[in-house]
């Protein structure tokens, strides 16, 4: 995971897009996390906020790649959300990264069970697979909420109350870099085992 944005390298050939993969959030998750922020505002007025319906929990940060990468990590991430059962998570408990100084990015935790985290792993093995560099840095899993600009106080962080839910799929995501914030769209999405029966 990073804390930043770091400058990515762009491949020279084939059509690059800035990807990730990431799980989506139930509906009713995302309306609660969606109350808490709005809460949140009124106390950290510095921080720019990720917009409602773009929360999610990244498990591979992908970074610019090419189109047939793309193509080719699509079946695996396919047979790996379908071996996955849906996932209870709770998250809860706001962070900072990095842990001192000027903080960058404003998270909630979430627990994700084994299965969520063998997950990440399948992802992770995917990813590798399609010819993207291994990630060595480990996972924590997180939602971001926003980010602070350079040199921002480290404010202290209200309690929030845990909420919970059930996510039913994994999905691929474009992000668009702009000026008013990160766009984020569903480039395809995966529904983990038994999820057509799930309630969303
Ligand atoms: P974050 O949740 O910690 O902000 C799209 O940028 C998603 O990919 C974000 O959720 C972001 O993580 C995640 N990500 C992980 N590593 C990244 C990196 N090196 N640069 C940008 N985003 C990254």
């Amino acid at each position: 995971m990073s804390d930043g944005e770091p400058p990515l390298e762009q491949p020279a050939a084939g059509k690059p897009i800035r990807a990730f993969v990431a799980l989506e959030l139930p509906d009713a998750l995302r309306d609660g996390v969606a109350a808490a922020v709005r809460d949140l505002k009124k106390h950290l007025t510095e921080v720019r906020w990720v917009r409602e319906e773009g929360v999610h929990a990244t498990l591979r940060f992908l970074g610019w790649t090419r189109a047939e990468t793309l193509a080719a990590l699509e079946p695996a991430l396919r047979h790996a959300a379908a071996q996955c059962p849906p996932l209870e998570v709770s998250v809860g408990g706001l962070g900072m990264f990095p842990d001192r100084g000027s903080p960058r990015v404003l998270w909630l935790g979430m627990d994700l069970p084994p299965a969520g985290l063998a997950l990440q792993a399948a992802c992770e093995d995917a990813a590798v697979a399609a010819g993207v560099p291994r990630e060595e840095r480990p996972f924590h899993p997180h939602l971001t909420l926003g980010r602070w600009r350079d040199r921002a106080r480290r404010p202290a962080l209200p309690d929030l109350r845990l909420r919970s839910g059930r996510i039913d799929r994994l999905a691929l995501f474009r992000s668009q870099l702009a000026s008013s914030g990160a766009l984020y769209t569903p480039l395809a999405t995966f529904p983990l085992a038994g999820a057509a029966d799930a309630v969303r």
